[in-house]
């Protein structure tokens, strides 16, 4: 952990450019409003820009879903827009990342309208096209028995009329996935990553980059949901056979000429060896990747199609110590790096997930985790909202108010079991972390006028929970000016916080995830988290420490008048950091 390159003290800031800020009154958040906000980013702390997708898309998974990838969906701005938002950025110190999208690209991308026109059409071979198996009496079906990630109960192979065989599309119908077998799919690529490096992007967050390359053989997965046609198959296309070979090539081509940083999404697999060979400091592919086990510490495979990724299980601080040193093992001791993340826009929001989003414990809870994000090794990401506590939506509003097509596929025509799914959906769907951003007290929390319908309803919160009560000066419970308190201390003391070693202590705490960073000079962090609702006591004997912050706004007055006694006691979601001098 000597290398010391830019994007790993880096602080890399999340927008989900439609809930950010809407600059021209039609409800949505565009590249102006990201641009308008800058010196609230630079004030944070922030370093690196990553936007979602702002590409032109019929936006039927948000941006998620390509029909060009050199044009900014016309809502969202122009090139032009774009060009300024780096400028200013720059101006600032601060760089872009944007999020790459090749694992597939939208059905109206003019390749795959191509793709689908003809068997003889040259892009034909740009998508995954099969012809249908017959059963045992003869009628067609999907060549295999694999089901669509954003839709359970679907098969992901999609029948076209035109050519009358199927394309294979992952997540949506909408979605078809590209055939990286293609090199002429792999140069079409790299040309679109010169484009963006070219202009002046720092870099890209993949999306499931570990999805592009495929077991050919396309086998039959095994039956894991009983009585259902189609079953889970990521294990037949997460981290496939060339998946090395395409990144390399892909660095090759592209990226190794540039000044940039690469983060990989990789779900579906946990694997630390692949990890590693992943993100090696010496001969790996990506800079650093977003792993799932943390996100998915409470995630129980329901019984019922469609149930299944919002089940809700349960998870107490054990698994947390045990994920969380795995995974800064894993890097620290094996040469790789990774990212940080507890919120993203697939995600809960994090204060609602981990710890207590109720008025009373909401600002302690956001606080913990902001304790412990900025005090782990990795690049550390923030998402939009984060930085305020901003928390998932409420449990009253009705499943109508969900914009996911998640969601909307789950039950497409039942609307009493969506009804009935209405706790799940309030703590795992996605749009948790979609509402608009809550600028201020104002009607829609000041992300667009009054009289605009935002694309998303705004969280009910918003008159207490917004960026102008927690950006005042005296605002003393404010989560942003912890935040920003935290974010000061991590790059002031990089040497431990970010490059430092990681050591579990008290590993049989019921109650309290406690840990330490060490730097190479042997100055040591310590940090005490008490991850429950009750309160916990921690020994604190032999450490002879000197506290530094705390979430409470008393918790270092009443930690150091303790003296004498060895014993720290802890409120509920109480966390201590502290330095050994
Ligand atoms: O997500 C990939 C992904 O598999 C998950 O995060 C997914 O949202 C979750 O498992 C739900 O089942 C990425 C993007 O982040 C997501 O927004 C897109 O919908 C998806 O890829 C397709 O591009
Ligand atoms: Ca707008």
């Amino acid at each position: 952990h000597t290398d010391r390159q830019w994007w790993k003290e880096a602080v890399v800031y999340q927008i989900y450019p439609a809930s950010f800020k809407d600059t021209n009154n039609d409800g949505r958040g565009d590249v102006n409003g990201v641009t308008e906000k800058l010196d609230y980013l630079k004030d944070l702390g922030v370093d690196v820009v990553w936007l979602s997708p702002i590409y032109d898309s019929p936006q039927v998974d948000n941006g998620y879903d390509i029909a060009d990838y050199k044009k900014i969906y016309p809502p969202y701005g122009t090139l032009e827009d774009v060009d300024r938002l780096i400028q200013e950025l720059g101006r600032r110190g601060m760089k872009l990342v944007m999020d790459l999208v090749v694992n597939h690209t939208s059905d109206q991308h003019p390749w795959f309208l191509e793709s689908r026109s003809s068997k003889s059409n040259p892009k034909r071979d740009w998508y995954i096209w099969r012809k249908p198996k017959y059963d045992v009496e003869g009628k067609p079906g999907p060549p295999n028995n694999w089901n669509q990630i954003l839709g359970e109960a679907h098969s992901a192979w999609i029948f076209d009329e035109t050519t009358q065989e199927y394309y294979f599309a992952a997540f949506t119908p909408q979605q078809p996935d590209l055939n990286w077998e293609n090199p002429d799919v792999r140069a079409a690529v790299y040309d679109i990553l010169r484009f963006w490096l070219d202009r002046g992007v720092a870099g890209f967050r993949m999306d499931v980059i570990n999805l592009i390359s495929k077991d050919q053989s396309f086998p039959d997965a095994e039956v894991v949901i009983p009585g259902q046609p189609y079953q889970p198959a990521t294990q037949h296309f997460a981290n496939g056979p060339r998946l090395h070979e395409f990144l390399g090539e892909m660095r090759r081509e592209a990226l190794d000429k540039y000044d940039q940083m690469t983060v990989g999404e990789m779900p579906f697999i946990y694997d630390d060896k692949e990890f590693l060979k992943i993100v090696h400091q010496k001969d790996g592919f990506l800079n650093m990747v977003f792993h799932f086990e943390l996100v998915d510490i409470d995630s129980e495979r329901g019984d019922v199609p469609g149930d299944a990724r919002m089940s809700v299980g349960n998870w107490d601080v054990s698994d947390l110590r045990r994920i969380i040193s795995r995974w800064q093992r894993i890097m620290i001791d094996g040469g790789g790096w990774n990212s940080l993340y507890c919120e993203n826009h697939d995600q809960p929001r994090s204060v609602s997930h981990y710890c207590d989003d109720s008025d009373e414990y909401r600002e302690y809870g956001s606080k913990l985790l902001a304790m412990m994000e900025t005090t782990l090794s990795g690049t550390l990401f923030v998402y939009q909202g984060e930085e305020l506590g901003m928390r998932n939506v409420p449990l009253e509003w009705e499943p109508e108010e969900y914009k996911d097509i998640e969601v909307n596929e789950m039950y497409p025509n039942d609307h009493e079991k969506l009804q009935k799914a209405r706790r799940a959906l309030r703590a795992k769907a996605r749009d948790n972390g979609r509402t608009p951003m809550q600028w201020d007290s104002s009607p829609n929390g000041g992300f667009c006028p009054e009289e605009v319908t935002p694309w998303m309803r705004v969280n009910d919160d918003y008159p207490v929970v917004n960026a102008a009560a927690q950006t005042k000066l005296e605002a003393t419970s404010s989560v942003y000016h912890f935040w920003q308190r935290l974010v000061t201390l991590r790059k002031e003391n990089a040497g431990a916080l970010v490059h430092g070693g990681f050591e579990l202590i008290d590993k049989t705490n019921p109650d309290v995830f406690s840990y330490v960073r060490v730097a190479d000079s042997g100055e040591k962090w310590v940090v005490v988290l008490n991850f429950t609702g009750h309160s916990a006591t921690w020994e604190s004997s032999k450490w002879g420490l000197q506290w530094m912050a705390g979430n409470y706004a008393d918790g270092l007055d009443k930690v150091q008048q303790s003296g004498g006694t060895d014993l720290v006691h802890l409120r509920p979601w109480e966390g201590l950091i502290a330095r050994q001098p």
